[in-house]
C-alpha cells in the first residue's frame, strides 16, 4: 500500500526522485490503555488514497517531490529494545540516501529509534515533541523503553521541546521544573500566549526531528488515540507551528504516532493522513518551488 494511493505517480514515475520515505511501524506492545495503534499505519495509508494531491493551502502538488512507501516493519515481540533497533536501522538507511524519513506509528516508543538514527547523522539535532503527555517517566510498568518514557530517553540524547502537554505525574512535573536546560515543555494553555512559536523556534537547533503524537490534538479533532486528553490543540495551531519551523529550520525527519483507529470514525484516519501530507508539503516547499 502506497501513501497517496496506488496511482499516485501515474506516468511520471520514471522522472521522480524521492524526497520522502514513508516507514509504517505497526507496533503497540507497551500500550497502557487502549491497544490498537498497531492498526494506525494501515489506516493512515488507506485514508491517504482519498487525499486531494493538490494542496490547497500551499498551492502545490507535494507528491511531485517524490514519496516512496516502504514495507511495514515487522513487529518484534521480543520487546521494545528490538523494535527500536529495527526502526533505527531503517531510518539510518533512509538518512544515508539523503532522504527524509516519515514514520507512521504505532506507539510512541518507536520514535526513539528514529531519533537515535537522526542524532547519529546530525549531531546537533534537537527534537520537537507534540503530545498531550510529557512521556518523561524514567520507567513505566517496569520498562524504561515504554511509550511513557520516550521523552526521558530523548533528553538523554539531545535537547527537547514539548508542546501541548497537559498530563503528567508529579515526578515529571519536577523534572520539567528542574531540568530547564534539557527540556522546554509548553502546555496547550501556553500556546494561547502571543510569541509562543518564537519561544519554540529559539530553543530548537538548526536540525530538527519532529514527533507528533496525535493526542496533542483535542479529542474533538482526533478521538481515535489510545490515551485521549481534553483541552488539546487545534488543527490550525499545530499547522502554524510546524510551518513556522519548516521555514527557519531543517526538518530531518518526522513521525505521526498513536493513531488507534475506531470503527466508523473515518475523520481521525483522514485527519492523520492529511497531517502527514501537509507536513511533507511544508518541507517540500523548498524542493518544488
Ligand atoms: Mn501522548
Amino acid at each position: 500500500m502506497n501513501f497517496g494511493g496506488p496511482d499516485i505517480y501515474g506516468d511520471d514515475e520514471a522522472e521522480r526522485s524521492e524526497t520522502f520515505v514513508i516507514i509504517p511501524v505497526p507496533y503497540d506492545l507497551t500500550s497502557s490503555w487502549k491497544a490498537g495503534s498497531r492498526h494506525g499505519p494501515a489506516a493512515i495509508l488507506e485514508a491517504s488514497a482519498y487525499l486531494e494531491l493538490y494542496d490547497e493551502e500551499l498551492r502545490q502538488e507535494t507528491w511531485r517531490a517524490g514519496i516512496a512507501t516502504r514495507e511495514a516493519l515487522e513487529p518484534d515481540v521480543r520487546g521494545p529494545s528490538y523494535m527500536i533497533e529495527e526502526v533505527q536501522a531503517e531510518v539510518a538507511s533512509v538518512l544515508k540516501e539523503k532522504k527524509i524519513p516519515v514514520l507512521l506509528g504505532g506507539e510512541h516508543s518507536v520514535t526513539l529509534g528514529a531519533v537515535k538514527a537522526a542524532k547519529e547523522r546530525y549531531p546537533s539535532l534537537s527534537v520537537l515533541q507534540l503530545d498531550a503527555h510529557a512521556d518523561l517517566r524514567d520507567s513505566y510498568q517496569n520498562s524504561p523503553l515504554s511509550h511513557a518514557c520516550v521523552g526521558r530517553r530523548i533528553v538523554e540524547l539531545c535537547s527537547l521541546v514539548q508542546v501541548g502537554v497537559r498530563s503528567m505525574s508529579v515526578e515529571e512535573a519536577r523534572f520539567i521544573d528542574e531540568k530547564t536546560d534539557l527540556v522546554l515543555s509548553l502546555s496547550s494553555d501556553e500556546t494561547r500566549i502571543d510569541g509562543w512559536i518564537d519561544r519554540v523556534c529559539e530553543r530548537l537547533t538548526e536540525d530538527v526531528y519532529i514527533s507528533i503524537d496525535l493526542d496533542v490534538f483535542d479529542p474533538s479533532i482526533i478521538p481515535a488515540t489510545g490515551t485521549p486528553e481534553p483541552g488539546g490543540m487545534g488543527w490550525l495551531e499545530v499547522l502554524d507551528l510546524v510551518h513556522a519551523i519548516a521555514a527557519v529550520k531543517s526538518i530531518r525527519g518526522f513521525d505521526v504516532v498513536e493513531l488507534c483507529p475506531l470503527p466508523g470514525v473515518a475523520a481521525s484516519d483522514f485527519t492523520a493522513a492529511k497531517l502527514v501530507y501537509r507536513v511533507m508539503g511544508y518541507i517540500a516547499e523548498k524542493y518544488i518551488s
